[in-house]
């Protein structure tokens, strides 16, 4: 394996993928489209099919519905994800396993569908699921599968590739002894998916498989196999809480101690590990997470929190959903991919022919206070970055006050900004409602972007039209809270001016930030994609990504500022933005 002949044998598909890309092709075959997207196309204001509100460097097929990334890896070279996918639409449906591969996470090719129905066990959906490589470096696809027509009897199945050489993995078996896992011994069958990457220990393989017990508790079933065939399932469920069902179940662990390499799922080397326990809520379509402590022998994980169950932690406090890790041998990572779906109607969809993003991926690792992930894009994307960036330092916006930073178009960019609080009196920061104190969303609802505070709000404008009639605020604001020993901050992403378009969806997104802001400083990233705005707040503490569908602000009318609308001076002490390129991206 990976020799000579194996690496010419492979050039020239990758070269004429590569070929074939750049010449507009691709190997998505794509069946009908839906009959009602002419209809619709012609109703819906014409920003919605503007190209220019179409995301560039987001991963996305070039048209339909795409959701939950599936089984991401990294194989001889390349990096793969597969990912729901539904070929004949622009809604949910028939959904299959689309593939692409990448060199660099950052450029991708699409490649002909991994897993579609074709066995008793999958017949009607082949849903999610997640990759592991076995020790001798085959890779292995678990998912589940939908096995009867006129309900969701979920099962769990396994596919091999045909042909390990193959770095691309163009083709997928699977084997006879399908399906792996049924839902037997009370398991709630309508509620029963999306297997794990496996882990290894004492002669044994465990996985992970989400589902719902009873009327609200969602559970985390263990099952365990010596020969990745016959899988058992252990007496308990490794965890569970009263969220409603889990989908999407990622387990892994993490180092101790702030360094921010990842470990392969399977290191077990306790006391320097942690370990991160993510599901999915199907009731409020946000993944959260816990950081807490596995025993193996007893097969259960106790989060270090005790309230973490209930008190949801989340990757992202916007739109990202059903997001999966894995890790990366090359540069010891963990890297973390999510689907964010649209914010805009059906008909929308539809009228535009495609459906849904996977967030840019995004290195974690366990912040030095161990108490929550820490979350970065993988530095390849700024192989996007153009050459001249425009750079501001030392500016001073004092209340009311905003800048716009020119120079460059910013309907697709990379915005990195350092504020600085020179006169931080935390006496003139607003004080803390105490029944909103755990409900940043709502907190962030009642105090947006245009509603003056004491420190903050302040931070971007982003895809603001050239009068401001549009734009979404990303921010932070400072509140000092009695009993605790120092302030809170809130980031929020408000797009409730983000479009004239009166018919979108335009929730406000919040997380609280876990940062000493008394030390005066704390820094936001800002990528732009056109309908996409993904930040990342003090240093990828607290992550939201949003999307939007200006009606103005598109393409070079999109104009980004810094604004200021509290009564304490905020300095900018540092800012660089980019124009970002156009990647390879599926033909796109
Ligand atoms: N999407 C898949 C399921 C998963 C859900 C079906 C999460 O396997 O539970 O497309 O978005």
């Amino acid at each position: 394996m990976g020799g000579l002949h194996d690496r010419v044998a492979w050039a020239w598909p990758v070269l004429l993928l590569l070929l074939l890309q750049l010449a507009g092709a691709s190997h998505v075959v794509y069946e009908n489209q839906l009959l009602e997207t002419e209809a619709a196309a012609a109703t819906v204001p014409p920003s919605i099919v503007d190209a220019e509100l179409s995301s560039g460097y987001h991963f996305r097929p070039p048209k339909n519905w795409i959701n939950d990334p599936n089984a991401p890896m990294y194989y001889k070279g390349w990096y793969h994800l597969f990912y729901q996918y539904n070929p004949k639409g622009a809604v949910w449906g028939s959904i299959v396993w689309a593939h692409s591969v990448s060199r660099d996470l950052i450029n991708w090719v699409a490649l002909k569908t991994a897993i579609e129905p074709s066995i008793k066990s999958d017949m009607y959906g082949c849903w999610s699921g997640s990759a592991t490589i076995l020790p001798d470096g085959t890779p292995v696809i678990m998912y589940t599968g939908i096995d009867r027509p006129d309900s969701n009897y979920e099962v769990q199945n396994i596919a091999y590739p045909r042909n390990k050489s193959d770095p691309l993995l163009q083709d997928w078996v699977k084997p006879g002894h399908n399906p792996i896992i049924v839902p037997e011994g009370g398991i709630n069958a309508t509620q029963f998916r999306d297997p794990t990457t496996a882990w290894y220990a004492d002669g044994h393989w465990r996985m992970l498989v989400g589902s719902l017990s009873g009327a609200s508790r969602g559970v985390a079933y263990v099952y365990r196999s010596r020969d990745f065939k016959r899988w058992t399932r252990a007496r308990k469920p490794l965890h569970s809480a009263p969220t409603g069902m889990w989908e999407c179940p990622d387990f892994y662990p993490v180092t101790v101690g702030g360094q921010q390499h990842g470990l392969d799922t399977s290191v077990m080397s306790s006391p320097k590990i942690k370990h991160v326990l993510k599901n999915s809520l199907d009731l409020r379509r946000y993944d959260y997470y816990t950081v807490g402590t596995y025993d193996r022998i007893t097969e259960r994980y106790v989060p270090d929190d005790p309230s973490g169950d209930k008190r949801h932690l989340r990757y992202d406090y916007g739109n990202f959903y059903a997001s999966k890790t894995f890790y990366d041998p090359v540069k010891r990572r963990r890297i973390l991919w999510g689907w964010a779906n649209e914010s805009d109607t059906a008909v929308d969809d539809v009228a535009k022919g495609w459906a849904g993003i996977q967030a840019i991926p995004r290195k974690v690792w366990l912040d030095s206070s161990g108490k929550q992930l820490m979350q970065w894009p993988v530095e390849e994307l700024e192989a996007l970055r153009g050459k001249r960036p425009v750079i501001l330092k030392d500016m001073l916006i004092k209340q009311g006050e905003h800048v716009e930073v020119t120079g460059l178009q910013t309907a697709q960019a990379d915005v990195e900004v350092s504020f600085e609080l020179p006169s931080l009196d935390l006496e003139s920061a607003e004080a803390l409602d105490p029944a909103l104190a755990d409900d940043a969303e709502k907190l962030c609802s009642v105090r947006g972007a245009g509603v003056e505070g004491g420190v903050g709000p302040f931070g971007l404008w982003v895809l603001a039209s050239s009068k401001l009639e549009e734009r979404t605020a990303v921010f932070f604001r400072v509140f000092k809270a009695a009993g605790r020993g120092k302030p809170v901050v809130l980031m929020c992403s408000d797009p409730t001016k983000s479009s004239l378009n009166p018919n979108l969806y335009q929730p406000t997104f919040a997380g609280f930030v876990d940062t000493d802001i008394a030390k005066g400083k704390i820094s936001l990233r800002t990528l732009i994609d056109r309908s996409v705005i993904e930040s990342f707040g003090a240093g990828g503490r607290t992550c939201i990504l949003s999307r939007v569908y200006p009606s103005l602000a598109i393409g070079k009318n999109a104009h980004l500022h810094v604004f200021n609308n509290g009564k304490t001076d905020i300095k900018v002490s540092g800012l660089t933005a980019w124009e970002m390129k156009k990647p390879l991206m599926n033909g796109a």
